[in-house]
């Protein structure tokens, strides 16, 4: 990776633990709770900043790829004058509403080279950030119900294995075996006919990737400000000049667009249009229970897929609400749905709980692959499009925006993703291997 000085984020404090039950454990468990209620000595993760009238770099957005950007611009290119600005709090948007799922199984050479950069550089940001992401390769299970979907899993196999991925067509007791609870005997509705097992693949904790880049960027001199909202773009001859914010005016020679759910509007303010519709999609959470779900498990015919966390709960998405919309609000027709064909998998979970259910939002591409790169407005970048496969491609987004902005050259590992593709007809049609049907 990059040849930038590195600053190290500040040690998280962390000691060898205690025997159990020893003077030190008892003065510990003592010593952590009145340290924890009284939040002394805890360093703050990231700082509050007045805001600059100018920036070498601003990045709208402060989600995982907005944070990874401002990163790597500083850890890998020496870039610091860069300011995050997001109208509302650090990974509030589709970063804190996604189910973190992390994996490289796609269709198209261009989109499994891309995934594969991140699911690499996932396998050491914990120590690159000196942050515990919780990054857990559990394996990633795409099951095929019909003869149709197991074409396409023997397609991604052979282009997987073609880029050096890790993945297979496995039968039903090999599912069995990676899943016991799993239902797959003949006589069932959907019956399993077989999966795509990738083994790297697996779940992150999320929030912790967004504290992670915000702690490496704010300890490099990047300034993070939330509750900035960007009311307007000012571009003049062509160039970006800089954007007018909910707390002033703030000038920059290059702007960085990493939003979702509202990137279309963002990217609007630039007068750059964007082939994008925004789309709900709805996930839950259930109560805990003790861990009997090791690998990710996906169903694109059931529109579903589910996890289990470190802490037990199991976490359920679906495919997209079928209609556009800005709205966050979750629906009984999901849960109903969802209940529905997760039993159809799992009839023995039938008793679990749900606690909660929430939605995010998904900006859509025509070919289901992002939209990286320049744009007609020099100096106005644009990192969008991620549909419901954003959180898993933060880091690799953020090294190659961030390569783009130090060098002015746009990586080879993002090339295909340009804007100009729509106009162009060169699609890169993911759609196969995106989420789950839509
Ligand atoms: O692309 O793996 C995926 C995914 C999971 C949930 C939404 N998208």
């Amino acid at each position: 990776m990059g040849s930038g000085r590195r600053t190290a984020p500040p040690r998280s404090g962390f000691r060898r633990q205690p025997r159990r039950g020893s003077r030190r454990a008892r003065y510990s468990a003592l010593g952590l709770l009145t340290h924890g209620l009284a939040h002394r000595q805890w360093p703050r993760v990231w700082h509050d900043h007045d805001l600059a009238s100018s920036y070498d770099v601003i990045i709208i957005g402060a989600g995982v790829h907005g944070l990874a950007t401002a990163y790597y611009l500083a850890a890998n290119h020496g870039i610091r004058n860069v300011a995050v600005l997001d109208r509302a709090y650090l990974g509030g948007g589709g970063s804190g509403r996604n189910t973190a799922i992390i994996r490289a199984n796609y269709l198209t050479p261009e989109g499994v080279r891309f995934y594969d950069r991140s699911v690499r550089l996932y396998e050491t940001l914990a120590a690159d950030l000196n942050f515990n992401v919780m990054f857990s390769q559990r394996g990633h299970l795409t099951l095929a119900h019909d003869d149709g979907s197991l074409r396409t899993m023997r397609w991604r196999a052979e282009v997987n294995k073609l880029e050096g991925v890790d993945s297979e067509v496995i039968g039903p007791d090999e599912v069995k075996r990676l899943v016991p609870v799993m239902d797959v005997s003949a006589e069932t509705r959907y019956p399993i006919l077989g999966a795509l097992y990738h083994p790297p693949g697996g779940t992150v904790r999320h929030d912790a990737v967004n504290w992670g880049y915000a702690r490496g960027a704010d300890a490099h001199g990047v300034q993070i400000h939330e509750n900035t909202e960007v009311l307007g773009i000012d571009v003049e001859g062509g160039r970006v000049r800089g954007v007018r914010t909910s707390r002033g005016d703030v000038s920059a020679p290059v702007v960085v667009n990493c939003t979702a759910g509202w990137s279309s509007l963002v990217c609007a303010l630039a007068g750059v249009p964007l082939p994008i519709s925004t789309h709900p999609l709805q996930a839950a959470v259930t109560e805990p229970v003790k861990m009997f779900l090791k690998t990710v498990v996906v169903s694109g015919t059931l529109h579903v897929y589910v996890s289990q966390t470190d802490r037990g709960e199991l976490v359920f998405g679906a495919s997209t609400d079928p209609y556009p919309s800005y709205s966050m609000r979750g629906s009984l027709e999901f849960t109903e749905e969802l209940a529905g064909h997760v039993l159809e998998l799992m009839p023995s979970i039938a008793k679990l709980r749900l606690l909660r259910q929430w939605a995010g939002l998904c900006d859509m591409t025509p070919d289901f692959s992002p939209i990286m790169g320049v744009t007609p407005v020099d100096g106005f970048l644009v990192d969008v499009g991620w549909g419901t496969y954003g959180f898993k491609a933060g880091p690799v987004a953020g090294e190659a925006m961030a390569e783009l902005v130090a060098t002015g050259r746009t990586p080879d590992l993002i090339a295909a993703f340009d804007l100009a593709r729509f106009a162009e007809g060169r699609l890169v049609g993911e759609k196969g291997a995106a989420a789950v049907g839509h």
